[in-house]
């Protein structure tokens, strides 16, 4: 009998028949799972007759029993009781928990899965006699599970529920993802959830397909294990950390200059009105443009040195080919810039954008007050623009939202307005099941950016996705030993400059447009930031 104080999430293997390749049993691929560093297995057979059931499930009991890992049996309390199984596993429409409880006695592991916050609620209040664990899916979307009543969730949902956890005080409940969890997005899923108090992330990560459909099971577990186990989570190559404010300006010039040294491939995909702006811009920097929608050749940009990617989603290219762009960026280990044009404008907009923070990690995303509120989620039930209106003038919201932006995405995340906001979520993130960051949301640096009112940007078309381009050109040409973090607030401080130089010098809105890709070569050239007109300062 096991201690289901002690048990092991990590790596929780969830059985399927009907997906073993030609040449392998269950019992082998669990044996394969068992031998490489599974910890967890539950016995999961649908459409199978009682009797099968019962001889499966004593036979894997055994081998779990030869490796001393537990064994959960999917929603058959009977079969549980009949084998005398570690515990029962059950969905929402399955047994109540309060009778699979009073049937397994207080010693068996029980697990929930769970997909909504309202379902945690629930669960405290039955409190530690109730629920070991939850499953908190789906994560991605996966052909494991047949009619899935749930749209995935990503990170962010895991985030959520995991808050939800926090808020309601259920302490002894242990969590693990699950749903489309494989290899290429495993690092990325322990590296995003993490609870805002920073106290709670997912002790396991709980798979089936990847073991069970694997031809060999054997590498498929080894590598797994060995994802979980490293502990460094690398999205690019340039460092994450923000070395210290007192090396500003030094740290500014060394931004610009490898920026104008690398020239950065700035990919560009992005609404039409922006194309011809956001690409003068990008030259006025010192990088080279590029414009495609082009599918076919996002691997071959992504290996270009210096590369990196500005997705705008103001006109909206297809889904396919943005999730394309992003996976390719980031299995090259290069930067992605997020501007989610009018974020939750449309339930188009909203759906598109929350699907490309669920399956892509970002170096920054930067939107206006509106975009970046809703983002955080502090507009929830608000009529949107009107409200949106009053809640941008109190500058500790806005900074409480780009915090919790930059938090929950692990990004840069970048709040624009007359004072650009630009918090640090980097440092927040985690690279180990079951640690914490000790940071809260609310701790994270963060820094304000301010030249003066400049009325005249809003005047012209593409002023704020042309910061995008300018952040993407920046943190393309970030070289080892800089950081992310400094070409980011490089890049807002340099721009907002640039139009500080730009209203000085125009004559109304036509001219602000050429002054503003003057003084933004005219700065970078020059690189002497410490006459630049914006300040930054930490908030
Ligand atoms: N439960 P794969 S998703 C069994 O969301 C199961 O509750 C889910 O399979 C949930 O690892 C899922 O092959 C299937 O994607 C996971
Ligand atoms: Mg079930």
């Amino acid at each position: 009998m096991f201690d289901k104080k002690n048990v092991d999430y990590s790596l929780y293997l969830v059985t399927d028949s009907t997906m073993l390749p030609e040449g392998t049993t269950i019992e082998s691929q669990v044996e394969s799972g068992l031998q490489n560093g599974v910890t967890l297995v539950q016995l999961r057979e649908k459409d199978i007759g009682t009797g099968d059931f019962v001889a499966k499930a004593q036979r894997i009991k055994k081998l779990c029993a030869q490796y001393n890992v537990p064994l959960i049996i999917n929603d058959r309390v009977d079969v549980a009781l009949a084998i005398d199984a570690d515990g029962v596993h059950v969905g929402q429409d399955d047994m109540p928990v309060e009778l699979v409880r009073k049937l397994l006695g207080p010693s068996k592991i029980i697990g929930w899965s769970v997909g909504y916050e309202h379902e945690v609620e629930k669960l405290a209040k039955w409190g530690p006699g109730g629920v070991d664990y939850i499953g908190i899916g789906m994560v991605f979307s996966t052909n494991t599970k047949k009619n899935p009543k749930k749209s995935p969730m990503g990170p962010r949902g895991v985030c959520n529920i995991l808050d939800a956890l926090q808020e309601n005080k259920a302490i002894w409940c242990k969590a693990v993802a699950i749903g489309g969890l494989h290899p290429d997005n495993i690092p990325r899923v322990m590296y995003q959830c993490c609870s805002q108090d920073g106290l709670r992330t997912i002790n396991g990560i709980s798979l089936v397909s990847d073991i069970m459909a694997a031809k060999d099971a054997v590498l498929a577990t080894k590598r797994l294990r060995s994802l979980i186990e490293n502990r460094n989570f690398k999205f690019t190559e340039g460092s994450t950390k923000f070395q210290s404010l007192s090396m500003e300006s030094v740290a500014i010039q060394s931004v610009v200059n490898s920026m104008k040294q690398g020239a950065p491939l700035v990919h560009h995909i992005t609404n039409k009105v922006h194309q011809n702006f956001g690409a003068n811009v990008a030259l006025a920097l010192g990088g080279s443009p590029i414009m495609s929608e082009v599918q076919g050749e996002f691997h071959e940009l992504a290996l270009i040195p210096h590369a990196s990617l500005l997705l705008n989603t103001g006109s909206v290219a297809p889904l396919e080919t943005t999730v394309a762009a992003v996976k390719a960026y980031n299995e090259a280990k290069r930067p992605v810039v997020l501007d989610p044009v009018g974020y939750s404008a449309s339930t188009v907009r909203l759906n598109l954008n929350n699907h490309l923070l669920a399956i892509g990690q970002y170096v920054c995303i930067k939107g206006n007050a509106g975009e970046i509120l809703s983002l955080a989620g502090l507009n929830r039930g608000k009529m949107k623009g009107v409200d949106a209106g009053d809640l941008t003038s109190d500058n500790d919201v806005l900074i409480k939202a780009t915090r919790r932006v930059a938090y929950l995405y692990k990004t840069a995340a970048v709040c624009t307005g007359e004072t650009d906001f630009v918090a640090d979520g980097f440092i927040s993130g985690v690279k180990k099941l079951s640690e914490t960051s000790l940071m809260t949301a609310d701790e994270l640096p963060c820094y304000a950016i301010n030249a003066g009112p400049l009325d005249i940007m809003g005047r012209i078309t593409a002023s704020g996705c042309s910061l995008g381009t300018t952040i993407s050109t920046c943190v393309g040409g970030v070289t080892a030993g800089q950081s992310i973090l400094s070409a980011v607030l490089t890049a807002v401080l340099l721009y907002k400059s640039a139009g500080y130089e730009a209203q000085q010098k125009c004559h109304g809105n036509g001219s602000f447009q050429v002054e503003l890709i003057d003084a933004l070569y005219r700065l970078s050239t020059e690189n002497q930031p410490s006459s630049w007109k914006a300040k930054l300062s930490k908030v």
